[in-house]
């Protein structure tokens, strides 16, 4: 994500910057920004590589980066930050900036920034563009694929230029949408912050954020509080807002540093069920609720729900939806695409919570391009209270990240054997996430894969297969007797880079007659499986796995978003994998 990040202007006055927290995702796309304009200069892949490992470990930390720089805390002891980036980290943590940053963006014209950016191209397309087209915006971009001039150029195409051309316009059409994951930190803040406020009473975050969407457009918040609570001024006074867009009575809006945007509404208690409802939406769900309640001569707004004026019910969203005759709907749920029916027919699902999980099945060491040691890992995956965690290094094929050729495979499975023998209350399983080559074989001897309790196969490489080929690539991969779990089935990167052209569906229908399984990877940036596809995997009867993909431990702590991105599709505890004793877990992960 570029551009999040750096955008505050020469400090007005010394120290002025203690005033304003920097949140991890400032440092991580500092980092993240820095690998990609150094890619598109050629630097070594090495010193890139590094940046990018520091935005992943920062992002991934569990608390504050800020906080642990307050305490003194010694930031090279997490792996993969070196005294160098240990220094870099203090000094955007201390001055909001890194000179390193500021000096290579020099270097590059903005417009190529954005194109870097742009799903399909990345910086060494950008790099190419620039060195053979003289290409440097986004402009000239454009006006190169629609002149037809970029489909020649070595390694492009014309459905390359077609993608190009579809990825401008989108870009121009659409606004910027923040993970969900990595606001959480700031509206967490703002929310303790508002309810510190004397005479505040309730404050929620509504919308998409509520309804756990893995992007949002801006946060909505709730007030309700005693007469005369100065809530407006205290909100636009919040030290990490950049500009108040718009301040009334009962709403205001305001732009944060990191240029999320926050609506505020102060609503009344005897409303505050219904304004809740109105605004965690979706729309379109408040349109049919709404239609549903045109049929009883009733209408709902944002104020209650009424009878001519007669105000039947406003101050709890299960008042709500009780009078409109529906049971209280989840907000995951609430995308008007079947939720309704099923609520009224007293068939909604019972979702899958958090506390249903009981292991983890894709997991990374410092084996391969992970931060920790097996016992590391194992422990705190015991400390999250799991009963197993899968360790599913890569395969000799992905040498970036020192993938495991079989004599390294087999020694990893000899230590977690010892490993096991000495650690109670969790089991680590051996695996491996191995690559599925172009033409659908795996990258490692079946034998090897034998012996390992689960096999997660992936695609790392050849994204841009045309889908036929893709689809059976990935079939092929299955028809080996010892593949368990399709990781990230579709490889798409949320604002980066679009799922590879596979038949989803196909591969389900697949999976199922093969006794093989999907993941959802629960990475913030994957979601992958997403929601309609976790929906289709379960009318298929298709079990999935909900794994972290984790790299660090703190990476662990990603399986609350695959747990919401699963209960917006319809995740019942019974359709997953992992919510399994290991006991049963094994019978299912036999092919035979
Ligand atoms: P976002 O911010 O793009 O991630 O998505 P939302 O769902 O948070 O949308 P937002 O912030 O525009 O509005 C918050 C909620 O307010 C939305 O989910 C439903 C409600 N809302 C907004 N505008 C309308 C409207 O014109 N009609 C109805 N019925 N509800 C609306
Ligand atoms: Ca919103
Ligand atoms: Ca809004
Ligand atoms: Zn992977």
């Amino acid at each position: 994500m570029l551009g999040a990040a750096n955008s505050s202007e020469e400090s007005t006055a010394p120290g002025c910057n203690l005033l304003m927290p920097v949140h991890n995702k400032d440092v991580a796309d500092s980092f993240d920004m820095l690998a990609d304009l150094l890619e598109i200069r050629d630097a070594n892949p090495f010193r890139v590589r590094a940046y990018r490992n520091a935005a992943r470990t920062v992002r991934g930390l569990p608390g504050p980066v800020a906080q642990m720089v307050a305490d003194g805390e010694n930031l090279s002891d997490l792996s993969g930050i070196g005294a160098d980036l240990a220094g870099k980290i203090e000094e955007i943590v201390d001055s909001g900036k890194l000179s390193l940053l500021e000096k290579v963006k020099k270097d590059i014209p903005e417009g190529l920034a954005r194109i870097i950016a742009l799903p399909g191209v990345g910086p060494k397309r950008a790099a190419q563009l620039r060195k053979e087209l003289d290409i440097e915006s986004i402009g000239d971009l454009a006006e190169a694929a629609e002149a037809g001039r970029i489909h020649d150029l070595e390694g492009f195409g014309h459905k390359t230029e077609e993608r190009i051309l579809s990825a401008i316009r989108e870009d121009r059409g659409k606004e910027q949408r923040f993970l969900r994951a990595e606001v959480v930190e700031f509206v967490d803040s703002l929310l303790e912050y508002l309810r510190a406020i004397p005479g505040v009473k309730k404050v929620v975050a509504a919308g998409s954020y509520r309804r756990r969407r893995s992007t949002v457009g801006d946060i909505d918040l709730l007030v309700t509080c005693k007469r005369g609570t100065p809530v407006m001024d205290r909100f636009v006074a919040y030290d990490d807002v950049e500009e108040v867009v718009s301040k009334g009575e009962t709403m205001a809006t305001v732009r944060l540093r990191s240029d999320l945007q926050v609506d505020l509404r102060v609503v009344q208690q005897v409303a505050y069920g219904a304004a809740l409802f109105y605004f965690t939406g979706s729309k379109a769900h408040n349109i049919s609720v709404r239609r549903m309640a045109g049929k009883k001569n009733l209408k709902v707004n944002e104020y209650g729900v009424f009878r001519a004026e007669k105000r039947l019910a406003g101050a709890t969203e299960e008042e709500v939806y009780r009078e409109v005759d529906l049971p209280f709907i989840p907000p995951e749920l609430r995308e008007d695409d079947g939720e309704i029916e099923a609520a009224r027919k007293g068939r909604l699902p019972g979702l899958l919570t958090h506390d249903d999980i009981r292991g983890n099945l894709h997991a990374h060491t410092k084996a391969t391009d992970g931060k920790y040691s097996l016992r590391e890992m194992a422990e705190a995956a015991r400390h999250l209270g799991y009963e197993y965690l899968a360790i599913t290094d890569h395969s000799q094929q992905v040498r970036m990240a020192n993938g495991l050729d079989e004599k390294r495979l087999r020694r990893q499975i000899t230590s977690i054997d010892k490993l096991n023998d000495e650690l109670d209350d969790i089991r680590l399983l051996k695996g491996i996430e191995v690559d599925i080559l172009e033409d659908g074989s795996l990258d490692l001897d079946d034998d090897v894969l034998a012996e390992l309790d689960v096999v997660v196969g992936s695609i790392h490489s050849k994204f841009d297969l045309p889908g036929k080929k893709q689809t059976e690539r990935v079939i092929r991969a299955m028809d080996n007797p010892s593949f368990n779990i399709l990781g990230h089935p579709t490889g798409r990167l949320i604002n980066r880079r679009p799922p590879y052209e596979v038949d989803v569906e196909h591969i389900m229908d697949a999976a199922l007659e093969r006794g093989c399984f999907l993941e959802l990877n629960a990475q913030p940036e994957r979601l992958d499986l997403k929601r309609v596809h976790c929906r289709l995997a379960r009318e298929k009867g298709l079990r999935i796995a909900i794994s972290t993909d984790a790299h660090t431990v703190g990476d662990l702590q990603f399986m609350a978003c695959g747990v919401d991105e699963a209960r917006r599709g319809w995740i019942e505890p019974d359709d997953v994998l992992n919510t399994r004793s290991w006991t049963d877990l094994k019978k299912l992960l036999k092919r035979d």
